[in-house]
């Protein structure tokens, strides 16, 4: 902390408007913030800021903010006081504790978990203590699919670095949605570095690309089979490597041989010629890097076989721990904030290997099977940083669902369509408003950054911070043990203890953050896989009943698989969450300077497509799918892949991409909703 004038001072903290954690420098005058500026110390942004974070106090000062905790009446939403409120819901919960059981409550934390360790670490304890195993995240729509298909073949989950030699970019458009990674490219395309765009749109990059494959969404794991074919046939791979390292290669020179070029050609309307040229290309540069789309394959119903067939590429071309390419890397160990419960969360009978490997368990639920459990299985539903009316598949089945509880809390800064439905609404203080601890892994050489989230201005109004909340309920249903700490200070110090950072240090000494660990690119003498190994043929996956080798798997809703009726009804290809640069999922949409950049959401669509079906830029259209219908204007740009509807998530009403998705309509392994290719039917209204 630098202080400059007598009332003013410059705090370095991190920015959480997405999941990168930016560093950045607060100007605080009297008790407000005033400015902030990106932090130049900081490897993942070096002093830059995207637009959402230099917002972000038009975000924390916003007029929308809720102040103070508001319950559901006839009359619609009243503010009661935090007593009444916490000493209500309380009360309700303990009642339906004690009448159906706890696990009757859920949990939900949005992406901002990923981003606020300490709010997802304390809503995890908190449903543990009271007895519950179901808490749901984003982590069942996005991200986690590619953490556990990496363990699954590497018992470790290696990362891409940030500076590579040929950056793949498959289905992930970095100037939308990775701010440090667009910084990366650019440093790195200057000295040399090559760069391969694997997407259905011509993303802004495509234009500084080597080789841009348009690819038919959901066909991912066709091709990434096919390149395997191309270095298995022609003995490109890394023998060497593939040897000491890994097993299950000979059985996948076998299972490979169908899947040529040409059979993946027909899939993915990739020309054959252009899926060996990459293949070839991947073979012979160490250094190369398959940047999967942070949520794109997760999406799709062959996500984890593709995303395993991207492991089994990076082994057999050496392309494991090497510079620029995919690096085993520290992750620093945090206290143990979260809980053991009995019982298994919701979905892990149908979808197992989402939730135990090798008996190593994640906390996490299938949120898919939300809808179809309430009211039988749950009944009380408490959201914690996330919009799942809007973020998570099927709309319309969240909210028969929501509206079948018998509580629903959600914990949020604004007024959103889920608090809009919620018993109660308790009003949350930002990032500037509370403490915490921020990381991130991909950094310089995969080494893990660590910063202390500092407290730079009081909550405003009556908004409380998770550890505040948590920790009054805890008190008043009998949890109070478990949440032992008597300040947010105090917790924090708790989860940095086992990282050999403190609290006073990343205060005091390093308040720009740390590295955390030690840069290794040798390959460890064995992994903690069952066999030591890479496993590229898993008995893992053959246990769950899944294929334990990559396979390729039709979208259940394509042109290639549905029945004719569907197809003839719903004759286009539909995919949804393309980032939006201006915005974070549905947030700050009320921003002024943001929403004067993306002022309403486009479907995009190609030419040939807008003259088929009769419309032109700018038109207002209806978006239908077997699901529900959305309405709003076309974009029409030669850049996108004809036949295909792209359409932005993140809005609200009806405008809300999810009421075109399918909570039953999921990948067949952990359970992930499909909402990258479907069929849908575009219309002009009007
Ligand atoms: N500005 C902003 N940044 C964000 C977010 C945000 O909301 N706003 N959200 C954050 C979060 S939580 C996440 S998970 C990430 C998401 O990050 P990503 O999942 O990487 O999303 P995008 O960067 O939009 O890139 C997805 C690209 O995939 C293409 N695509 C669509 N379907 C397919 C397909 O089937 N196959 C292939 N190969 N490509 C396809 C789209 O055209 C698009 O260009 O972004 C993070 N960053
Ligand atoms: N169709 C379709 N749907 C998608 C996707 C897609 O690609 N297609 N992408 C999916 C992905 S990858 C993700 S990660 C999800 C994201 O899903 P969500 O996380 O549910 O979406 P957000 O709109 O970011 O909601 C975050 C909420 O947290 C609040 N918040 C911010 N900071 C704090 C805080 O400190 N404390 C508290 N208590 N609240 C806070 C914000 O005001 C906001 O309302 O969306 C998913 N939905
Ligand atoms: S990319 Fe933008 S919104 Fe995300 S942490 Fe960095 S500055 Fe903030
Ligand atoms: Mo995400």
């Amino acid at each position: 902390m630098r202080h400059t004038a007598a009332h003013t001072r410059v705090v370095y903290t991190d920015c959480t408007l997405c999941y990168h954690s930016c560093g950045c420098k607060v100007t605080v005058e009297n008790g407000r913030a005033v400015a902030v500026e990106g932090l130049e110390s900081h490897p993942l942004n070096r002093g830059r800021l995207c637009p959402r974070g230099e917002a972000v106090l038009e975000n924390v000062y916003h007029p929308d903010r809720i102040l103070t905790p508001l319950k559901r009446t006839n009359g619609g939403l009243q503010e009661i006081s935090w007593e009444q409120a916490l000493d209500e819901i309380a009360a309700r919960l303990d009642r339906l504790r004690r009448e159906f059981g706890p696990e009757v409550l859920a949990m939900f934390s949005g992406s901002i978990g990923v981003e606020n360790l300490e709010m997802a670490g304390l809503a995890q304890r908190f449903k543990a203590a009271f007895g519950s195993p179901n808490f749901f995240s984003v982590e069942s729509v996005c991200y986690r699919m590619r953490i556990r298909a990496r363990q699954i073949t590497f018992g470790k989950y290696p990362t891409e670095e940030l500076d590579s030699e040929l950056y793949i970019l498959w289905g992930h458009n970095p100037d939308a949605s990775d701010f440090p990674l667009k910084l990366a490219i650019d440093r790195n395309l200057d000295r040399g570095a090559k760069l391969v765009i694997i997407d259905p749109r011509r993303i802004p990059l495509a234009d500084r690309a080597d080789l841009y494959l348009r690819i038919r969404p959901g066909s991912d794991a066709a091709m990434a089979l096919a390149m395997i074919h191309e270095i298995v046939a022609n003995e490109l791979y890394d023998r060497r490597f593939v040897e000491a390292f890994a097993i299950g290669f000979d059985r996948l020179v076998e299972h490979v041989r169908p899947f040529t070029p040409e059979w993946a050609e027909e899939i993915t309307w990739v020309p054959a010629a252009k899926i060996r040229e990459l293949a070839r290309w991947m073979a012979r540069t160490k250094g190369a890097s398959i940047y999967q789309g942070t949520c794109t394959q997760d999406q799709t119903a062959a996500g984890v076989q593709a995303s395993r067939a991207f492991s089994v590429l990076q082994v057999i071309t050496g392309n494991i721990n090497v510079p620029g390419g995919w690096v085993i890397s520290p992750r620093p160990r945090f206290g143990n904030v979260g809980l053991g419960v009995s019982g298994d969360p919701l979905g892990s009978d149908e979808y197992p290997l989402f939730v135990d490997l090798w008996g190593r368990r994640s906390p996490y639920g299938v949120v898919t099977k939300v809808p179809e459990a309430v009211p039988d299985r749950l009944k009380a539903f408490y959201v914690v940083g996330g919009n799942p009316l809007v973020s998570m598949p099927d709309s319309n089945a969240f909210r028969e669902a929501f509206r079948r509880l018998d509580l629903l809390v959600v914990h949020d800064l604004f007024l959103t369509e889920t608090a809009r439905e919620a018993h109660y609404v308790l009003p949350a203080c930002s990032h500037l408003e509370k403490w915490g601890v921020a990381y991130t892994y991909n950094v310089c050489h995969c080494l893990p950054y660590m910063m202390l989230r500092k407290k730079c201005i009081e909550p405003l109004g009556g908004s409380r911070s998770e550890w505040w909340v948590f920790t009054q309920l805890a008190r008043r249903l009998g949890l109070e043990e478990h949440f032992p700490w008597r300040t947010e200070e105090e917790f924090v110090r708790f989860e940095l203890e086992p990282t050999g950072l403190t609290f006073d240090e990343l205060l005091h000494e390093k308040p720009e953050g740390a590295f955390y660990g030690e840069k290794r690119y040798e390959m460890p003498p064995s992994l903690p896989t069952p066999s030591g190994k890479i496993e590229i043929y898993s008995e893992a996956m053959a246990r769950a009943g899944a294929d334990p080798l990559p396979v390729y798997l039709e979208p259940e809703r394509s042109p290639l698989s549905a029945p004719s009726e569907l197809r003839q009804r719903y004759p286009l290809i539909l995919t949804t969450g393309h980032r939006d640069y201006y915005y974070t999922h549905s947030q700050f949409r009320g921003i002024k300077p943001l929403q004067a950049h993306s002022p309403e959401p486009h479907a995009e669509i190609g030419p040939e497509t807008a003259a088929r079906w009769a419309l032109r830029d700018g038109d207002l259209a209806e978006i239908e799918t077997d699901r529900g219908r959305v309405r709003m204007r076309v974009r029409v740009d030669p850049r996108v892949a004809e036949g295909v509807v792209f359409v932005p998530h993140g809005w609200e009403g009806e405008q809300n991409a999810n009421l075109l998705t399918d909570a039953r309509c999921r990948e067949p392994i952990f359970g992930y909703p499909q909402m990258k290719a479907l069929l849908c039917a575009v219309r002009k209204v009007g």
